[in-house]
């Protein structure tokens, strides 16, 4: 096909661009971190949005390679801040479940990481639920793995179908993601919308998990989420996902 064949150069000459979507804090307002996002910049066809190659990528296991050319680019970033004397943020990657097929599949992060000094704790995985609920055995050797590497791990789209909640109990990771689904009637959400939430919000506060809520495109929901002490919203309320240059100007000023 098309794609398979365009897909390797597409990586040597770097087209696959990492996005940020920046994540808001809700006690204060300020920015408590960002979500990396590949964007396929393609010389001929402009932007291809990811909808249109990761899930094929997911099949073909080429999203591996993009999976660690964002991580890449993420450890270049947060190293050149260091080096400018700029406090950082934690920056989320997404590892595919295809990863888990490979044994070792920490190597090649692990020889990424050893090029750039920063402290790995600046790093969260974010790992879909389908594949924590799927096979709930080896996401918790993969959180083992990454947590003894000090990487932070985040359970991603969480509530969007699988979750089992008896799992929770078991699976050791610092940050619950609520879905998008959990906001989708934006304002007209009700009152039993909000229990839901609210409730899911309290469940992970009672596990010492942090919370982010996704995909929060009102202010309404905003405020609302603030009042039932949710941590971090991430949505089109407070940015879409932004090249590098435009986050470092949210982040830092001019
Ligand atoms: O970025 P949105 O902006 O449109 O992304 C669409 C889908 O692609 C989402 O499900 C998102 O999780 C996935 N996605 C975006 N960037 C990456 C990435 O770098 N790696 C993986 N594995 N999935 C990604
Ligand atoms: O990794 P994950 O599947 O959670 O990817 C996040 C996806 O959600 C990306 O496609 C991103 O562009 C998208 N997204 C982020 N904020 C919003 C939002 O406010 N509304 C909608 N509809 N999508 C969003
Ligand atoms: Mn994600
Ligand atoms: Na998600």
């Amino acid at each position: 096909q098309d794609m398979e064949n365009r897909m390797h150069g597409a990586l040597e000459r770097g087209e696959f661009v990492a996005y940020f979507q920046p994540k808001q804090r809700l006690a204060d307002g300020s920015i408590g971190g960002a979500e990396a996002l590949v964007r396929w910049i393609d010389p001929v066809r402009g932007l291809v949005p990811p909808d249109d190659f990761v899930p094929y990528f997911e099949r073909n296991g080429f999203i591996i390679n993009v999976d660690l050319c964002v991580f890449e680019q993420v450890r270049a970033l947060l190293a050149s801040w260091i080096e400018q004397g700029r406090q950082p943020v934690p920056i989320s990657v997404n590892m595919s479940r295809a990863h888990l097929r490979e044994q070792d599949f920490l190597t090649p992060y692990e020889q990424i990481r050893a090029r750039y000094g920063v402290p790995a704790s600046l790093i969260e995985f974010e790992l879909t639920e389908t594949l924590v609920f799927g096979d709930p055995e080896t996401f918790m050797g993969v959180i083992n793995l990454l947590h003894a590497r000090g990487y932070r791990c985040s359970l991603d789209d969480f509530g969007s179908g699988y979750s089992s909640l008896n799992v929770l109990k078991d699976v050791d990771i610092d940050t619950m993601k609520l879905d998008r689904a959990f906001f989708s009637a934006g304002d007209d959400a009700g009152q039993r919308e909000w229990d839901v939430v609210e409730s899911v919000v309290d469940l992970a506060k009672k596990l010492d998990l942090g919370t982010v809520a996704e995909g929060v495109e009102e202010p309404g929901q905003a405020a609302r989420l603030r009042a039932i002490n949710c941590d971090m919203l991430q949505g089109y309320v407070f940015s879409r996902p932004v090249p590098v240059a435009e986050f470092e100007q949210m982040l830092f000023g001019a």
